[in-house]
């Protein structure tokens, strides 16, 4: 199938949706012709196909079938007809809806032709059609997968008409300067942003990743921006968010501040960062909120109220980078997790540092959920829907299979990996090398307060008979080369293939990271049954688990140097920033424990967010 020449879901006339669905669920007709011919079949149909007789089925797919026939043999024509007749600037908007170029720069040429100025053209018809885009993403109609393919069509449609403007012609309802915090290498959200306010007419200065605050100042004084962005990955990140901030309102700048990022939450947002700027901050919880605050700020009627909504009156300032636990431990072991099991052999105390080979394999253990769902937005289960043909689904699987093919001549997955000797001493761990006496590093890792009162250090059991247990380190990365791939395809105008790019980086991460797990348990000597499946995998129903700082079991991310002074993985090409974070972005790091009783936890509140 061409999936090109698919229709997009939303723009598929209610009533024709409802046809295909009728026959693809065999919903029971609601209304039946008293002189159809099979009509005492129809009736008391159960709703739900598995319950409905073989006849009556049969019966059901005939009544549809012929309900799709009788509409499609006179609506067909007229349909097609209805696109080539609608008025120009319907058309013209209907490229951005759709996120079609097939036929674009002619009807912008015929645009041209009747005398409107480009700007106009851009400001009026191709504008109407992002706000519809933004509409209909609003009100679940569209993915984000397929926002980008209108930002596409919108960006060739700019870009045509810009050799017809004069150098002072500008369309832009405003300049942002954006930019990811200090010590954080967050790319991926914060160019979603970009690409969403450059494809709504804002100006948009993107000056990457770890920008410390001084070159926020620079950069404001030299572009006077209408507002800037900060974005970030981590909760460290909110916390930079909350410096720079300060720093700017010492510099003397107020346009307001938008801020994102997974770790980020509104309440943050008002307490902490806006007090410490004093002017408007508002939180974005993702793109399309961005463009929509973006649009208030720069519309005088709507601008006081949402300054004004978004400013903190006093000082809040104030910041805590430590663990604030509710009770103070009662116990030094976890009653839940047992000692008297015995300790499995490991098969190698070396370092081990990869390039794996088979990209195809890794990705396999890529969850679906996470990059069909969480990264290209699709709503509902992906992989169900997929076996059932959705459309929908089958067009963003295959557009990634594109952005795969390319990938597999250039994406790198490589692993530093090694099984320590480790000894627990409450809530200390101790690594060590091969029967030395002096641990190489320890970890302190908080306790739970309450509750079972766990601790990781609580999974490494007692050594027996002068043996001591073992756990594993590891440090994959995806990320070798792709934020400049990404950053190309994005100045190239293929918004898809960028964030497919990087999303397919950062899972393929998370990938590496399960199947190096998996790897790590057979080192172990307990395989996976041949019958495991990926899902299961993907909820770890195996012996062991793994834990990431950062994570809420271990939520000190500056362990991340203790990791870095064991495994090096400056050799697998992954730097640790000043703010704890792996460069490049696709980077995963973790601890492995074998231990049966291993669940994952949360030991409190690692600093508001
Ligand atoms: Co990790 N991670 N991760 N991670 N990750 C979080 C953030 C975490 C909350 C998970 C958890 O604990 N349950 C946790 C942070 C906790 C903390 O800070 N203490 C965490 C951790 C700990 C880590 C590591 C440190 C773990 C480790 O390996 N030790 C590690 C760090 C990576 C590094 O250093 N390079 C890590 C790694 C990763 C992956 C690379 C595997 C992967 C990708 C990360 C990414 O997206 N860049 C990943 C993922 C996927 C997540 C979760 C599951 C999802 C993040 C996400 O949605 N990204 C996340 C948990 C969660 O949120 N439930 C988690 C998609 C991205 C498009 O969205 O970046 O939010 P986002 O951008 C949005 C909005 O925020 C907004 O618009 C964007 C587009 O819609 N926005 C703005 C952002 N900036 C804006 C600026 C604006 C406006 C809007 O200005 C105008």
């Amino acid at each position: 199938m061409n999936t090109e020449k698919l229709e997009r879901f939303a723009s598929i006339p209610s009533h024709e949706r409802e046809l295909a669905e009728n026959l693809l669920f065999s919903h029971p007709p609601k209304e039946v012709p008293g002189d159809y011919s099979n009509g005492a079949l129809l009736r008391n149909v159960p709703a739900d196909w598995r319950e409905q007789a073989k006849e009556q089925r049969a019966a059901v797919n005939q009544f549809h079938i012929a309900a799709i026939t009788e509409h499609f043999r006179t609506a067909k024509e007229k349909d097609k007809a209805r696109a080539a007749d609608l008025p120009l600037d319907e058309r013209l908007a209907n490229y951005i809806i759709e996120g079609t170029r097939d036929g674009l720069v002619v009807d912008l040429e015929r645009k041209r032709a009747e005398g409107t100025p480009p700007l106009d053209i851009v400001n009026g018809p191709l504008m109407a059609g992002m706000a519809e885009v933004g509409r209909l993403f609003n009100a679940n109609e569209l993915i984000v997968a397929e926002v980008l393919q209108s930002a596409e069509a919108m960006k060739a449609a700019v870009s045509h008409l810009e050799q017809f403007m004069e150098k002072a012609d500008t369309a832009k309802r405003g300049k942002v300067v954006l930019a990811t915090v200090k010590g954080d290498v967050h790319d991926i959200g914060k160019n979603l942003v970009e690409i969403i306010l450059k494809n709504n007419g804002y100006d948009v200065v993107n000056l990457g990743i770890k920008v410390p605050p001084e070159d926020l100042i620079k950069a404001y004084q030299e572009h006077h921006p209408d507002a800037i962005g900060l974005s970030g990955l981590l909760v460290k990140s909110a916390q930079q968010m909350v410096i720079t901030a300060s720093d700017l309102k010492d510099a003397g700048i107020k346009v307001p501040l938008l801020v994102g990022g997974a770790a980020l939450s509104a309440k943050f947002t008002q307490t902490k960062i806006a007090p410490s700027y004093g002017k408007a901050v508002c939180y974005a919880k993702d793109a399309m909120t961005g463009l929509r605050l973006m649009n208030e700020l720069m519309d005088p009627a709507t601008r006081e109220t949402v300054v004004q909504a978004h400013t903190a009156s006093g000082n809040g300032f104030g910041v805590t980078t430590t663990m604030s636990v509710t009770e103070i431990p009662k116990v030094s072991r976890s009653p839940r997790v047992r000692t008297d099991l015995p300790i499995p052999r490991v098969a190698t105390l070396e370092r081990k540092v990869r390039l794996v080979p088979d990209l195809r394999e890794v990705w396999s253990y890529i969850n679906p959920f996470m990059l069909y769902g969480r990264h290209m937005g699709f709503r509902g289960d992906f992989e169900k829907r997929l076996e059932e043909r959705d459309p929908k689904a089958v067009e963003l699987f295959e557009s990634m299979e594109e952005v795969k093919k390319e990938a597999a001549d250039f994406m790198k997955i490589r692993a530093v990996w090694q099984f320590f000797e480790a000894e627990a001493a409450g809530e200390s761990l101790h690594l060590f090398a091969p029967g030395a006496e002096q641990a190489l590093h320890t970890f302190r890792f908080p306790r739970q307060g309450q509750g079972d009162y766990l601790c990781l250090s609580d999974y490494v059991l007692p050594a027996q008979k002068g043996q001591r247990d073992h756990v594993a380190l590891f440090v994959v990365t995806a990320g070798e080369g792709i934020r400049d791939r990404g950053e190309k395809a994005k100045n190239d105008g293929y918004y898809f293939k960028s964030h497919g790019l990087q999303a397919l980086a950062i899972e393929a991460a998370e990938g590496c990271a399960e199947w190096l797990h998996r790897r790590i348990r057979e080192d172990w000597g307990f395989p996976d049954p041949p019958k495991m499946t990926m899902g299961q995998r993907f909820t770890s129903r195996y012996r062991g688990k793994r834990y990431s700082f950062g994570y809420p079991a271990c939520p000190n991310l500056e362990d991340q140097a203790g990791l870095w002074k064991l495994l090096k993985p400056e050799e697998i090409g992954v730097q640790l920033t000043e703010g704890f974070m792996m460069d490049p972005e696709a980077s995963v790091s973790a601890l492995v424990f074998h231990h049966p009783d291993c669940t994952y936890f949360s030991v409190g509140d690692a600093g508001e967010n």
